[in-house]
């Protein structure tokens, strides 16, 4: 077994450092490639770099919560200095391992016994990571988690790639830690230019078969590279992503999958063009058998995903003129559906994430971009339906230039948005795309408005709030005695309109 992947690594060595392969498409049963019959072995799919011996009482050991109360005056002060900065506790990050396993595999039995065929090959990938200003313990703990959960086999490289850090200790340390890790090298955008040029920028010196993008606060569960690499082998243009699983912000406990399978969400979208989360419909649960199926979603949440590497050039890669952040994983959702592939998560295969509630981050050019951003992906996308985005979203129409991507559409054949609401997301709620009246309903004895109130997924009664103008969370479109209201709630409210039922 040593033998094997020592053999892997001299080899691999041997090569120059920035070797561009040809592309290999593999499509189908790969009757051209020879390939040996049979699954890969356990010893085959070795990870690039065995786990050290754990400490089962160290904070944080098998993913288990670490408790940070009854701290010293000077602890506290550490642990609110990195809250602050970074709005997860970093107190707690830099003292759990590295190196932490995550307990025993509790995926279900039929994820933990899935093989994987040696015909066609699984796909190499080149991670890639973008970051700025990210913690340092959180950073390496997702480069380690990667080395220790991923096979030698399929992982090309890491590319860290930073997005203007200003921290001292991620500039020259960084490439000083990492060099004993062979895999791994960082490329660097001197400027701030957000993620989706980050994410450009790493694709483009990455050498794997597919690209797998990771946030830089995760970590990897047992197993969660070969099903989403086994999909795209099965299919070329099956964009997927893993079961986002939480790392807790406070304790950095790691929720790990239940056996018995999970309630699972998938993806969507509001007509203001934000991304959430829905469960299931009744008929994609009865269509997977089991958990290795793969969950169809309308939408992605676009940070942990693995793609093939040609496919990714051929659908349009992204928007480089989209900013900064934001509206970039609605756009690819749209394009890749209207434009004949399939997204998908894998629920065999789970990361976890830090999710914080608010963004560490300043935005260089203020919350406008996401705005420009989502204007963009309406212009190109939507057809007629953008017009329900803008009358939730009544801002200035600026959005420069989008004849690239209208060429692209174009180009592709792409279908309209018509046919991915009726065959993708039949589900979505429909305003009226040309309604009778629309706007805000209001009080005008105490100038309210009828409002949705803040996360009103549906299940909270409506609010009276003073008008905004600014649409959003006011503007139903109403058509005669029917109000849709917003958009991601499903319950269409019969109103009768006379002023006792339109009181506060
Ligand atoms: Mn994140």
């Amino acid at each position: 077994l040593k033998l094997t992947r020592s053999y892997y690594f001299n080899f691999r060595d041997s090569m120059p450092k920035m070797q561009i392969r040809a592309p290999v498409r593999r499509q189908g049963g790969g009757a051209s490639q020879p390939c040996l019959p049979g699954s890969y072995t356990a010893a085959e799919l070795m990870p690039a770099l065995d786990r050290p011996p754990q400490n089962p009482s160290a904070p944080g050991a098998a993913g288990k919560a670490f408790h940070t109360e009854n701290l010293s005056p000077a602890e506290q002060k550490e642990k609110d200095r990195g809250e602050e900065k970074h709005c997860f506790n970093l107190y707690a990050s830099d003292r759990i391992s590295l190196s932490r396993d995550l307990g025993p595999d509790t995926r279900p039995p039929e994820c933990i016994e899935q093989t994987f065929r040696r015909c066609p090959p699984l796909p190499t990938t080149s991670v890639i990571i973008v970051f700025h200003n990210e913690a340092w313990s959180t950073l390496l703990r997702t480069v380690y988690s990667v080395l220790h959960t991923s096979p030698a086999l399929l992982l090309i490289e890491i590319i860290l790639v930073d997005d203007a850090s200003t921290d001292e200790r991620l500039r020259g340390e960084l490439e000083e830690h990492l060099k004993q890790l062979h895999v791994v090298r960082v490329v660097r955008q001197l400027e701030r230019k957000g993620l989706i040029t980050a994410r450009l920028l790493g694709a483009s010196v990455a050498t794997g078969d597919t690209l797998t993008f990771l946030d830089a606060h995760c970590e990897c569960f047992h197993g969660w590279l070969e099903p989403l690499l086994a999909r795209i082998a099965e299919n070329y243009t099956a964009v997927v992503s893993p079961d986002i699983t939480t790392i807790d912000l406070n304790t950095f406990e790691f929720m790990k999958p239940s056996p018995y399978g999970q309630n699972h969400n998938r993806g969507n979208f509001d007509w203001g063009l934000s991304f959430g989360w829905e469960i299931l419909p009744e008929h994609e649960k009865q269509r997977r058998k089991d958990e290795t199926y793969p969950i169809k979603t309308p939408a992605f949440a676009g940070g942990l995903f693995s793609i093939s590497k040609d496919y990714f050039y051929h659908m349009g890669s992204y928007d480089e003129e989209m900013e900064i952040w934001g509206g970039e994983n609605i756009e690819m959702s749209f394009r890749v559906w209207q434009c004949g592939g399939q997204l998908e998560i894998i629920p065999c295969s789970v990361v976890g994430h830090v999710f914080r509630t608010k963004s560490p981050h300043s935005f260089p050019k203020g919350t406008r971009v996401i705005a420009r951003n989502q204007v963009r992906l309406a212009e190109v996308w939507m057809d007629d339906y953008k017009e329900i985005f803008y009358r939730r979203n009544q801002q200035a129409r600026s959005f420069g230039d989008v004849s690239k991507r209208v060429d692209l559409r174009e180009k592709l054949q792409c279908k309209s948005f018509s046919w991915y609401l009726k065959n993708v997301y039949p589900e979505a709620f429909m305003p009226d795309l040309n309604p009778l009246h629309f706007g805000a309903i209001k009080n005008l004895g105490k100038d309210s408005c009828l409002d949705a109130g803040e996360n009103n997924e549906g299940g909270k009664a409506l609010i009276m709030y003073p008008c905004h103008g600014m649409g959003g969370n006011q503007v139903p479109s109403a058509s005669s005695a029917v109000c849709s209201y917003r958009s991601n709630i499903r319950v269409v409210t019969e109103l009768t309109l006379n002023e006792t039922s339109l009181g506060d």
